[in-house]
């Protein structure tokens, strides 16, 4: 069976969390929680020296993190991952884009202006972080603008990717009124066969505490 470490308030675990769900593979989640500290826990950067979550154990005994790699890895062979070298192609650029314009922009955001306050001398980087997400929520509502999912006619990891903070975008201070788009996708995602929220997924999965699963390790 699987073990994630994951974070119940974090997108980028969220990610994990739902293919796992949705593939049917079975999963226990370590809960982990960074504001309380536990991702700088020794015990934890044994395990993954990055000290992030999401961090997932794999049954043959690998484990890695990072979000997007974690999607690809877990949806190869099913629909969620499509073949086809084009709709391939269009999932990778979306995952890209993802991690370097959308989720370092909309998720610290929302960290600073939902859960821990902006950092001192921060104001002027939370300013360039709220124009920038602005943006790339800007290219994400052009490009549904003429489709239903990102990489093609079907539902697939690229959604998934997207999906983790574009729905958290309003915690952050940015208004998905402004995105029609975005917010009849965010509707087409959340209708998918399977699908669960975020409190609804972490709610109902398996969990181990995060002292048990290192004192295990
Ligand atoms: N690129 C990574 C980013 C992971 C990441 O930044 N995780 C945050 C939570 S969302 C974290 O673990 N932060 C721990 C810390 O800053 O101490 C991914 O997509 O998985």
């Amino acid at each position: 069976m699987y073990r994630l470490f994951a974070d119940p308030t974090s997108g980028n675990c969220y990610k994990v969390a739902l293919i796992l769900h949705l593939t049917g593979q079975e999963a226990q989640i370590v809960r982990t929680s960074v504001i309380e500290g536990h991702t700088q826990d020794p015990r934890f950067r044994a395990l993954n020296p990055d000290g992030r979550v999401p961090f997932l154990q794999f049954p043959d005994g690998r484990a890695m993190g990072e979000s997007n790699a974690l999607l690809l890895s877990l949806a190869r062979g099913t629909a969620y991952r499509p073949a086809d070298p084009v709709e391939e192609d269009a999932l990778l650029a979306w995952l890209f884009f993802e991690q370097y314009s959308f989720e370092p922009n909309i998720a610290t955001a929302r960290v600073w202006r939902h859960f821990t306050g902006v950092p001192e001398g921060h104001a002027e980087v939370l300013a360039a972080k709220m124009a920038n997400g602005a943006h790339a929520l800007k290219v994400l509502d052009q490009a549904l603008e003429t489709r239903a999912f990102l990489a093609g006619q079907h539902f697939t990891v690229a959604d998934i990717a997207l999906y983790a903070y574009a729905h958290l975008a309003g915690e952050g201070g940015f208004d998905l009124n402004d995105y029609p788009a975005v917010r009849a996708w965010l509707a087409r995602v959340s209708d998918q066969p399977g699908f669960l929220d975020m409190p609804a997924l972490f709610a109902n999965a398996p969990t181990v505490d995060f002292d048990d699963a290192l004192a295990a390790a």
